[in-house]
């Protein structure tokens, strides 16, 4: 009898062992941002808490560069359950969702203060849980950051010298409208085909947060860039609904406590590097610094877009973002 028990008891010791050596779940992490971005490194900030709390029941294999896709296919991927993690722009989102345009309209958040205040409070909120009649779970808001513009042909400085340049946007109408109205002659590709698109001069510019303009590149096809942070581009961490339904509770815990962390670590990571490669950017290319004046110029050329886009949006969605920054005190 004695004998038994003790048999079981090293069986089950024997189990739960091997339960430990191989991961259970295994979660694919695609983003289109190369590995030496802000990005990829909080991503491998993610997969260490996940792999350490979860006890290696679940691993966390990651990809960079597009190397699953650019952002909308990878979301479709995430849909029908063929790959479980993304991180995408949420300009590219509203093609699912449509509310997320709020995130589009230029010059919605004075500064980054005030986009994690929004983007972590009600609103914020209320837009990720649109995401799972989508078959996508929100985890939570990284950031790409404040959008700069770049090109090849000559310094910007008044909304007028966009005239006539060809400029590469996200795929999103709100970001193709605002560049229009703007006087440029926009038009939209994945990320993937920009650098080549600039180097064959199919595209004379494009927009994106220092970083990028810097990891990926840029300068190397790209003379002049501009300070305009037009739009704030945040980061979604996604994960497909499909795969989050298999997980038990307390592994949905582990990602979602490891996902806030490395939110946290994110942000400060890319703000950091934001203001770094600017600097070293400054060595590479004709950077124009705007004025206020200057840069309210920008914002006044795009005030239309506000109107155009406002029943799409939702007059009251756009109203409650602007009440709450207002309200918002360091
Ligand atoms: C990376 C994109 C990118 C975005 C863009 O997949 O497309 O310009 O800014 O960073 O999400």
């Amino acid at each position: 009898m004695k004998m038994r028990t003790g048999c079981v008891a090293m069986l089950l010791v024997a189990l739960f062992a091997s339960a430990a050596f191989g991961a259970k779940f295994t979660i694919n992490a695609g983003i289109g941002l190369n590995d030496k971005s802000a990005q990829f490194q909080s991503l491998q900030y993610f997969k260490e808490v996940v792999e350490k709390n979860s006890d290696g029941k679940i691993e966390v294999v990651l990809f960079h560069s597009s190397q699953l896709g650019d952002d909308r296919t990878m979301m479709e991927a995430l849909k029908m359950g063929t790959q479980e993690m993304t991180c995408p722009s949420t300009a590219p989102m509203t093609a699912f969702i449509n509310a997320f345009k709020i995130y589009d309209l230029p010059f919605i958040f004075a500064n980054e203060e005030v986009a994690d205040y929004i983007l972590d409070g009600p609103v914020g909120k209320k837009l990720l849980d649109m995401l799972p009649d989508q078959g996508l779970v929100g985890l939570a808001y990284w950031e790409n950051g404040f959008r700069m513009l770049t090109n090849s042909s000559h310094p910007v400085v008044t909304p007028e010298d966009l005239k006539g340049l060809k400029i590469r946007t996200m795929e999103n109408p709100i970001h193709l409208a605002a560049f229009r109205t703007m006087g440029a002659n926009p038009t939209p590709m994945a990320f993937g085909e920009l650098f080549s698109a600039m180097q064959q001069k199919v595209v004379d510019g494009q927009e994106n947060p220092w970083g990028t303009i810097f990891l990926q590149n840029f300068f190397e096809v790209q003379k002049y860039a501009t300070d305009t942070g037009h739009v704030y581009s945040p980061f979604v961490l996604l994960i497909s609904k499909k795969f989050w339904d298999k997980l038990p509770d307390d592994l949905k815990a582990v990602v979602q406590d490891a996902a806030d962390q490395a939110k946290v670590h994110n942000r400060a990571l890319n703000r950091k590097m934001n203001a770094e490669y600017l600097e070293k950017l400054k060595e590479k290319m004709e950077v124009v610094i705007l004025t206020p004046e200057q840069k309210a110029a920008f914002q006044e050329a795009c005030l239309p877009i506000y109107e155009q886009f406002g029943k799409d949006i939702g007059e009251d969605l756009i109203k409650e973002v602007q009440e709450l920054s207002a309200g918002f005190k360091k």
